[in-house]
């Protein structure tokens, strides 16, 4: 008998890598999806199957958390055994704009999960998985931040993750139910969503360096993040889920970086050295040197400026995780370093650029640049 998986979000970046593993574990793998008046399955085209044909192993199904009846129906249906509940409104700085519905989506969208297991009496059968983050630390108490860690959320994402991450605590003492909460620190790859910071840099960079786009506006450059690959962490989704006991994991490489730094990398990785000048709103980024005889590009041109419409009204400013209980318990251990995450993700939006090139020299349609 194949195991059986809902993932909700399963659209997303951790969605499509996360269903990629489980097939390949020889799991059946639901997820949800949300309608949208264009598609929105690119990160998971690769894995459709035609509807039509017999034994399909991914199927999708449209839902929305926060619509109990249909996360009700759907669970009756599939009878899963784990659920990997993914699905949220992730964008910190978006939830100031939509507070009220993340706390829809993030926060009761999880209690809807878990209680609809309970209401259908698969307490025993279902295990669950809680996406949460290192956001739930937020103004900084201790570094490195662990499982013992208080928290102190800064933003109406981060109190809707906290709500989310209680909930799942409590339905798991309350009920027994096998629920567990994945502390997970940043994770990027060359799907990562456009408007998180990583993605936003090696996009811009690879514009830059492509002559297609002149200047990079970005926030806070001291805000401070544990970066690491998608790849790595959906594995630990699904360790978590394997393991004796139901608990709670933070799921961290143990390094921290500036965004300045991630900029200063990323431009290193096609072979263009910049130079940080000035400070705060007024700090830039100029081209000292460029190695690649591929990009033209001046030198001392400025690409890189602050805009602070991309400050934050409550700030995170500096997250390092400490994953030594995964890492003991567990034995996981992050494959990929920020270089090799870097080079990943420069590597996929210099050829998703040089398309993007291709096609505005041909007068056609060209990619979106809203931030
Ligand atoms: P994404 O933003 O890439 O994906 C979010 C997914 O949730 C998408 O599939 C989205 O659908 C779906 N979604 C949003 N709102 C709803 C809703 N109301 N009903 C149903 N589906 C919805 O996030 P990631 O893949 O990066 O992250 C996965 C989860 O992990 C999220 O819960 C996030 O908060 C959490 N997390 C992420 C971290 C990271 O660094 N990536 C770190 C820690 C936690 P659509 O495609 O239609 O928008
Ligand atoms: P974060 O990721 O808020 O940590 O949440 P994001 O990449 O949005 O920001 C990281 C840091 O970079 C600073 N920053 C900017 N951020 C964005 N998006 N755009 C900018 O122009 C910019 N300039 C500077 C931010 O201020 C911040 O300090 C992500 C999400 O995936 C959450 O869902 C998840 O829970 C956490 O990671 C862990």
């Amino acid at each position: 008998m194949r195991k059986v998986a809902l993932i909700t979000g399963v659209t997303g970046q951790d969605g499509a890598y996360l269903s990629e593993f489980l097939l390949k574990k020889g799991y059946e793998v639901h997820g949800l999806k949300r309608r949208s008046s264009l598609f929105n399955t690119d990160r998971i085209d690769h894995l459709y199957q035609d509807p039509h044909v017999e034994n399909r192993n991914f199927i999708l199904h449209y839902g929305d958390m926060t619509d109990s009846t249909n996360l009700i129906r759907l669970i009756q249906e599939i009878q899963p055994d784990e659920i990997y509940n993914l699905a949220a409104m992730s964008h910190v700085h978006v939830s100031f704009e939509v507070p009220e519905y993340t706390a829809n989506a993030d926060g009761l969208g999880t209690l809807r999960i878990l209680d609809a297991v309970r209401l259908l009496g698969l307490t025993k059968k279902t295990r669950i998985y809680q996406a949460s983050t290192s956001e739930l630390y937020g103004k900084v108490q201790e570094v490195p931040q662990t499982e013992t860690t208080p928290f102190y959320p800064r933003s109406p994402y981060a109190v809707a993750k906290m709500y989310a991450y209680w909930i799942t605590v409590n339905y798991r003492e309350a009920y027994g139910m096998y629920a567990c909460n994945g502390i997970l620190f940043n994770h990027e790859s060359p799907i990562r969503g456009e408007t998180f910071v990583t993605r936003k840099i090696t996009r811009a960079t690879s514009r830059i360096a492509l002559g297609l786009q002149d200047k990079l506006y970005l926030g806070n450059l001291d805000a401070q993040r544990d970066w690491g690959h998608a790849k790595d962490y959906v594995r630990m989704m699904w360790m978590i889920l394997q393991a004796d006991e139901a608990e709670d994991w933070v799921i961290a490489t143990g390094k921290t970086t500036p965004v300045r730094e991630f900029v200063r990398m990323s431009f290193q990785e096609v072979g263009i050295e910049l130079e940080f000048i000035g400070e705060g709103v007024d700090e830039i980024a100029v081209v000292k040197s460029c190695k690649n005889p591929d990009y033209q590009i001046e030198l001392g041109k400025e690409v890189l400026a602050v805009d602070p419409k991309y400050f934050r009204p409550t700030e995170v400013d500096l997250l390092i995780g400490d994953a030594s209980k995964a890492n003991n318990k567990l034995g996981w251990i992050p494959e990929y370093e920020l270089k090799d995450l870097i080079k990943d993700m420069m590597q996929s939006d210099i050829k998703l650029m040089q398309k993007d090139k291709f096609l505005q020299t041909g007068g056609y349609r060209t990619l979106n640049y809203f931030e």
